[in-house]
């Protein structure tokens, strides 16, 4: 799958790729914040799977609303400040060291480096999630910092579309033939493979 040689640069997912976050930080945060906004939604595992469909925390929200057949226009402003405080969760947990990277993951990245192949971060996660699993998880391994990072705030169009990758693609001035990305959604899959590139899933 990575080609010494041919690959300059991997492009990794975060959310259920470099760690299990949804899981154990990102669903357990909607839950906090759910209820300390006084609303009586709960997701248990198999609901927020399901909802994972939706990618992007607010978005989710929004779509959670809908099927529950509350007036999402209505709630907006409610779910943005649930979404916020959520996410403020999600930096408390992962502070916590709750959350570790999937196994091997610190493995390949030095086996990147040792092949001079760079790697990257490809994410519609908002940026303090990922300062928060950078900061928490990831440092104080020793890797590497990532060459370039795209998350959430960069673009209009989050995952399935193609557009976060083609920003990561043109911030590593790379082709798509240069690289290949490491996803764990049906999103993820559709938004690097949109981007024309090779993707392990
Ligand atoms: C994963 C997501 C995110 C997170 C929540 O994105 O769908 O929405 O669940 O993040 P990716 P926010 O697969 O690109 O990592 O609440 O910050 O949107
Ligand atoms: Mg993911």
């Amino acid at each position: 799958m990575i080609i010494p040689g041919q690959h300059r640069c991997v492009l990794f997912d975060v959310d259920g790729t470099i760690a299990e976050t949804e899981g154990q930080a990102h669903l357990p945060a909607f839950n906090r914040a759910l209820e300390e906004a006084g609303l009586p939604w709960r997701w248990t595992h198999a609901d927020y799977k399901r909802l994972l469909k939706t990618a992007g925390g607010f978005e989710r929200l929004l779509r959670y609303a809908e099927e529950t057949g509350s007036d999402a226009g209505a709630l907006r402003h409610l779910l943005a400040g649930v979404h916020k405080n959520k996410n403020k969760h999600f930096a408390d947990i992962l502070a916590s060291g709750a959350v570790k990277p999937r196994a091997g993951f610190a493995e390949l990245i030095h086996s990147l480096t040792h092949n001079d192949i760079r790697w990257a971060v490809v994410t519609t996660t908002s940026r303090s999630n990922w300062e928060a699993l950078w900061n928490y998880s990831l440092s104080p391994l020793d890797l590497p910092a990532p060459t370039v990072i795209v998350v959430g705030d960069d673009v209009q169009a989050k995952k399935p579309e193609p557009e976060a990758y083609l920003l990561a693609l043109q911030r590593l001035g790379l082709a798509a033939h240069d690289c290949c990305a490491i996803e764990d959604s049906r999103n993820g899959l559709l938004a690097a493979g949109g981007a024309g590139l090779a993707v392990a899933i």
